[in-house]
């Protein structure tokens, strides 16, 4: 019934952009070197089934983050938290419930940012509305990420899009098992993230990512008491006591002092100056292995900038779900076989609703 239609319409719609893509090979005017692209993930994916897609996401951001800059950073790392654990499959999305603990429960979500994950919705029923239920959460997080760099001052560049969104939580052991903590050495950095195929450069630039955002002072006081660390500059850590006067201070701090709102690449000219907020920021510089990349990208923003983008294009692919697996939520908080609006019988947009 319903099922077949919407699988042979999908796998239309999958022919139609592997078509685009043989075509579109003038496609990306932007100078950009790319990695190479996974199975089912295309550039040109949404080009037919909803063209807006881009510009309704750009536009959208550009008035949130004028409003709240911070949101950018927000973005950006509910993107990259999405790869890490279980792929970019949404999975980050997931409200947890009552026997079905989400990634959002594990402890390094605890500092997502609240806002990020209804700027998500909101994206998401901005583009259903214009296009139905036809784009992934997972590739509107992917886009938002990108939008999140390149709309505070970072490079421009496009996404493979074609992912779709997960039907499994990811536990929160498997949260704390792929996400490195703030005080990981660049040993355990090194040696976690070749685990996903990235090599030391991927590393040092995927970093760079914190010239945006902020951290909780929890996140880096164990490097103030008992004893300060002796890789900080002093006047940075007597700034850092003073906002975070104790251990579990419940404040915030920029992770950038040069720039703090602008994807640049002054984080580096920050961690050669010892005013790196984390142990795992400052350690890129101690450690032999990193250290001339850190001085690499610290001259050379367009450096920086280029391997950045290769190394983001490769964490977006990070086990993604294609083709016929997983689902095109209509709700990014929660999977469509528990979304009560949908089995109420509502009538939406059907393409892409085949699953379990
Ligand atoms: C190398 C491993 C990484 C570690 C150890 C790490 C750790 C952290 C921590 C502890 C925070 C602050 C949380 C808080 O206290 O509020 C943070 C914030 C942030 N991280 Fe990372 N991170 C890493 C890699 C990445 C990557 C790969 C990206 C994106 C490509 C990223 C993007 C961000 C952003 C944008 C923020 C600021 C968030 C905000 O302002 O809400 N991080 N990171
Ligand atoms: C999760 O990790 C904790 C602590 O390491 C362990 O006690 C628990 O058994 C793990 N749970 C699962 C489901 O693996
Ligand atoms: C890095 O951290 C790991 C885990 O804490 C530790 O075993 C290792 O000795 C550290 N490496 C260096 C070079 O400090
Ligand atoms: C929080 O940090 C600000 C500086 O960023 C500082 O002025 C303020 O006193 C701190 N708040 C607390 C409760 O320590
Ligand atoms: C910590 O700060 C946040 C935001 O400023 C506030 O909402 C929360 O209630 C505070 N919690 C405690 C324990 O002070
Ligand atoms: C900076 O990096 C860019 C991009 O790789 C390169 O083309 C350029 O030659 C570099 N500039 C300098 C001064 O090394
Ligand atoms: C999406 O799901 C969440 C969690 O069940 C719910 O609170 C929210 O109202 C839903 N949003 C829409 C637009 O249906
Ligand atoms: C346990 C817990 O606090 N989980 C939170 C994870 O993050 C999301 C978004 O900030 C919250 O909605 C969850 O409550």
């Amino acid at each position: 019934m319903a099922l077949v239609s919407t699988n042979s319409l999908t796998s239309l719609l999958f022919i139609t952009s592997s078509l685009l893509l043989l075509l579109g090979s003038f496609h990306g005017t932007k100078a950009q070197s790319t990695p190479p692209i996974v199975n089912g993930l295309s550039w040109t994916f949404y080009d037919s089934s909803c063209p807006k897609l881009e510009s309704i996401v750009r536009k959208r951001l550009q008035k949130v983050f004028k409003d709240d800059v911070g949101q950018a950073a927000g973005l950006l790392r509910l993107h990259f938290h999405d790869c890490f654990v279980q792929g970019c499959d949404g999975s980050v999305l997931l409200d947890g419930s009552a026997g079905k603990p989400s990634e959002q429960q594990a402890i390094p979500n605890l500092t997502l940012r609240l806002e990020s994950f209804k700027i998500i919705n909101d994206l998401r029923s901005r583009v259903q509305k214009e296009c139905g239920t036809v784009v992934s959460c997972s590739d509107i997080t992917a886009l938002a990420a990108r939008d999140a760099v390149y709309l505070t001052g970072g490079p421009e560049y496009d996404v493979p899009l074609g992912r779709r969104d997960g039907l499994n939580f990811a536990t929160a052991n498997a949260t704390i098992a792929n996400l490195i903590p703030p005080f990981a050495n660049a040993s355990t950095i090194l040696t976690s993230l070749a685990t996903k195929n990235f090599d030391a450069t991927d590393a040092v630039a995927l970093s760079g990512a914190h010239t945006i955002g902020r951290g909780h002072c929890t996140s880096f006081t164990a490097r103030l008491y008992p004893n300060q660390d002796t890789t900080m500059d002093k006047t940075f850590a007597n700034n850092l006591k003073g906002v975070c006067p104790t251990k579990d201070s419940n404040n915030t701090t920029i992770m950038d002092i040069r720039s703090p709102n602008k994807f640049d690449n002054k984080y580096y000219v920050d961690l050669m100056n010892r005013q790196g907020l984390f142990t795992s920021d400052q350690d890129l510089y101690t450690d032999g292995r990193t250290r001339g990349i850190v001085t690499s990208f610290a001259v050379n923003q367009s450096l920086f900038f280029e391997k950045f983008v290769d190394a983001m294009i490769k964490m977006g692919q990070l086990n993604v779900l294609t083709g016929t697996r997983g689902e095109i939520r209509a709700n990014c908080s929660v999977r469509n076989s528990d979304n009560s609006f949908l089995s109420t019988g509502v009538e939406m947009g059907q393409i892409g609703l085949a699953q379990s």
